[in-house]
């Protein structure tokens, strides 16, 4: 056991000293009111799914129904039980001196029901609880309202495919401004809808898992972007004036690079039929879906021999309701795609309305998840496309980072390919802000501690604290990561390499010299 802490040590550091691929490797400075913080989700960490009159949210029905669904089986029942630990999460946000924590409200945890027929006292006081804890913490809270654990009284409803929801949705940002906005400035409503609307596309990897390409998707983006727009203008209207918060909306985007110079119109069209679809309504100048959206899915339509586009159509009143509705831009951002001219997917569905095939490059380096591949100049082009398509848009990172794969506890908390991650990542933003400057005012990892990874469950894991999901205790140790960037929280600086390697050293010495005492 002692010889294999050594080894792994020792195999660890070796590898510590990453070989970049942003060609520079001068320390970096950002400036001293750019925000560093965590990010969490309430379905991935806080557990007591059923308790204190916690209401069944869409995820909790589906994987009951369906465990198989995800890798191990296994759900958000328990997770990392941050319900009755938040205590030590908040503990752990100052550990690693951020400015925020970006976290989520569950729903059905407030509004067992969806509506307001029922408020739960307990869940009210939950939040409080955490928020309180954070501020006194000198922590600054931002609330996700929505990270797609939907109260399952709704789904029987429809969900988002449902219009109507988006008025069940303004009740509740509602009453989350009037409970928390004298304590919350920062507010996101919905975190990725193009992601929690594929859960109506029938890919199984999200809920509800309801089966309707091509029209489904469509059907919950519409929605989405109305509730978006109610719980803004509500803010505007009712609050703005006292509580002085801002109010956004996060969505996700992969870049797409042209797998050759035939593919470009093919990448253009991809990133419009993801980024664009939320962000052209909400950003642009026009509003609306992007053009190229509206033909293409209407030219696929008639060809279906359909009566109308499976892409609802927006009034011009909603146009305007929705364009402007936006303080600022969340954006979560991971990894990079080839797109190359050609169709995919079923007929009819997204995938194949955009016209594009999507691959990546077996031989950028990778990580815990399939999908997740270390391309950072990605991040640099992507803050770039969005800039030229909607102005100078206050934009945050909501979330960034990576994953890798249940092993030991001793391998995982020198998690060098985390650090290397967010060290290239980070100098691609500071790139895109000081070099080509684009307006982004703050950065945020995802995630604090392990968590409940979606149908990937417990096997991969982002978290810059290690959680032991065996122990029933769920300790969580500080990964190396953890260390990485609170320093640079600190500091906002990006250490250069040299001073990189000197502290990788004392950090292995450290390690050994506990070993020693403690074999
Ligand atoms: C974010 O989504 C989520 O906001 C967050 O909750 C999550 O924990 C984090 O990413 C890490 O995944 O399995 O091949 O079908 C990022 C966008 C969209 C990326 C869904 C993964 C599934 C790809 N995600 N996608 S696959």
């Amino acid at each position: 056991m002692y010889r294999a802490l050594i080894f792994v040590a020792v195999v660890a550091f070796a590898t510590a000293t990453p070989t970049l691929r942003s060609e520079d490797n001068e320390e970096l400075r950002f400036d001293d009111n750019f925000l560093f913080g965590v990010a969490s989700a309430a379905y991935q960490i806080e557990g007591a799914w059923n308790e204190d009159g916690k209401g069944e949210s869409i995820w909790d029905h589906m994987l009951h129904e369906h465990p198989e669904y995800t890798e191990d089986r296994q759900n958000g029942d328990v997770a990392a039980d941050s319900y009755h630990r938040y205590r030590d999460d908040v503990k752990i946000v100052k550990e690693m001196n951020m400015d925020f924590y970006r976290f989520s409200i569950s729903w059905p945890r407030i509004l067992p029901n969806g509506d307001l027929s029922l408020i739960n006292a307990k869940g009210v006081e939950y939040y409080n609880n955490l928020i309180d804890e954070l501020l006194a913490n000198g922590i600054e809270p931002m609330v996700t309202m929505f990270h797609w654990d939907l109260p399952y009284a709704l789904q029987e409803l429809g969900g988002w495919a449902n219009r109507h929801i988006a008025t069940y949705f303004r009740d509740y940002a509602d009453l989350l401004f009037k409970t928390y906005g004298n304590k919350v400035k920062w507010w996101i409503t919905l975190n990725e809808p193009q992601s929690f609307c594929r859960g109506y596309s029938g890919d199984h990897f999200l809920a509800p898992g309801v089966e309707h390409p091509g029209v489904g998707e469509y059907l919950c983006g519409h929605t989405a972007l109305l509730a978006h727009a109610h719980a803004y203008h509500l803010y505007e209207e009712t609050y703005r004036a006292k509580q002085k918060g801002e109010v956004g909306i996060t969505l996700n985007s992969f870049w797409y690079t042209p797998k050759t110079e035939n593919d470009k119109n093919a990448a253009e069209r991809a990133i419009q039929f993801w980024l664009g679809w939320f962000a052209n309504p909400v950003f642009s100048k026009e509003g609306n879906y992007p053009q190229v959206m509206r033909e293409r899915v209407a030219a696929n339509s008639a060809k279906e021999k359909l009566r109308r586009s499976r892409l609802p159509v927006f009034t011009q009143e909603e146009i305007n309701y929705i364009k402007g509705t936006a303080d600022f831009f969340g954006l979560n951002h991971y990894t990079t795609n080839y797109a190359e001219e050609g169709e995919e997917g079923k007929t009819p569905s997204a995938d194949r309305d955009a016209g594009a095939i999507i691959t990546q490059n077996a031989s950028w380096p990778s990580s815990g998840s399939d999908w997740l591949k270390v391309t950072p100049t990605g991040f640099r082009d992507l803050l770039n496309w969005i800039r030229n398509a909607y102005g100078d848009v206050r934009i945050i990172i909501t979330e960034n980072g990576f994953s890798d794969r249940n092993t030991t506890v001793d391998g995982i908390l020198l998690d060098d390919g985390r650090v290397t991650y967010f060290e290239e990542y980070l100098r691609e933003m500071h790139k895109a802000i000081y070099t080509d400057g684009v307006k982004v005012f703050g950065y945020t990892a995802w995630t604090l501690i392990d968590n409940f990874e979606w149908l990937h469950s417990y096997q991969e894991r982002f978290g810059l604290y290690y959680v032991n999901f065996s122990d029933p205790s769920l300790t969580r140790s500080a990964k190396k990561s953890s260390i990485y960037l609170g320093e640079i929280a600190l500091t906002h600086v990006v250490p250069s390499q040299g001073v990189q390697l000197i502290a990788s050293s004392i950090l292995l010495a450290a390690i050994l010299l506990r070993m020693c005492i403690f074999p």
